[in-house]
């Protein structure tokens, strides 16, 4: 009794009094071993259930079906009932399984793609922006306002969130990307891991290190103009899993109000010995031109 149990599910599961909240995702899972016996009224069921907005993941159970030997043309026609009940695209809401067993194997399928629906606003959107961000992971208070580090931003390439007097500035995904260098933008570089700003007579530079990123780790040296970013510096770790670039640090060494030197941390630096003996590079603020020299 597929048609049924839809719409009970549909009637009972979906109410305030438990758990439904306005604005959220409906989530249905229909598991069947076996054709509907009441397949009269799928059509009326599935159409209330897409004027309820419930999004529908159907998995045929195949065991039963392998067990008795039953025709192509049975299996065919059991599958076809549960693609009709799938949301479309059904090529991303629809699954079978060999037998019962088989079941577990598509749990991380499903649980991703369920994943992505509660996070993300849009329909079908299976990637993420802002959503789990975790900003505030990193924290700094520069001259202008308060950094803050959000490394999963972009699916964990990361950005830093920018307060400042006149609102809030979100870098996009692309404005710490390398337009040179786009094959490792799927990379989760982390950037926003540490947040850090420089003063110099031409105004305000802000830092931020991406440690994962390219396996090596960056530091990112940028301008803010209004939401405008503009790269002025990269760089760059040397070793592979040294995380270059997850502590930073300015000073100003003779206190005249400019930043003189940054420290960049490689907490993880594998030393002669084999051994993370960890590495502090030291670059020296050039005041005119605003260019970090190691
Ligand atoms: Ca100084």
């Amino acid at each position: 009794m597929t048609a049924l149990g839809i719409d009970t599910a549909r009637k009972e599961a979906f109410t305030v009094e438990r758990g439904a909240r306005p604005g959220v995702k409906k989530v249905m899972i229909i598991v069947t071993d076996g054709e509907s016996h009441d397949f009269y009224n799928l059509d009326k069921v599935i159409k209330e259930c897409e004027e309820d907005d419930i999004e529908r993941f159907g998995i045929a159970v195949l065991g039963d079906y392998n067990r008795n030997n039953r025709s192509i043309k049975e299996v065919k026609k059991f599958i076809e009932e549960i693609q009709s009940i799938s949301s479309d695209p059904v090529g991303d809401h629809f699954f079978n399984v060999s037998d019962e067993f088989a079941l577990l194997n598509i749990v991380d399928a499903l649980g991703s793609r369920i994943f992505a629906l509660e996070a993300t606003s849009g329909n079908y959107t299976s990637s993420f922006e802002m959503e789990m961000s975790q900003a505030g992971f990193s924290a700094h208070t520069s001259k202008e306002g308060v950094m803050l580090g959000a490394v999963g931003a972009y699916e964990w390439n990361g950005t830093v969130v920018m307060h400042t007097n006149q609102g809030t500035v979100v870098p996009l995904n692309a404005d710490f990307q390398d337009p040179l260098d786009e094959r490792k933008e799927s990379l989760a570089g982390y950037v926003g891991y540490a947040v850090q700003s420089a003063s110099t007579p031409n105004g305000e530079l802000y830092i931020t290190g991406a440690p994962r990123y390219n396996h090596t780790g960056r530091v990112i040296v940028y301008k803010l103009d209004g939401e405008i970013i503009t790269v002025t510096q990269v760089l760059k770790g040397e070793q592979i899993g040294s995380y270059f670039g997850s502590v930073l640090q300015t000073v100003d060494v003779d206190q005249d109000s400019y930043t003189d030197i940054l420290l960049v941390g490689a907490p993880m630096f594998m030393g002669p010995e084999r051994e993370e003996q960890g590495q502090v590079y030291v670059y020296k603020l050039n005041e005119v031109c605003g260019v970090l020299c190691v």
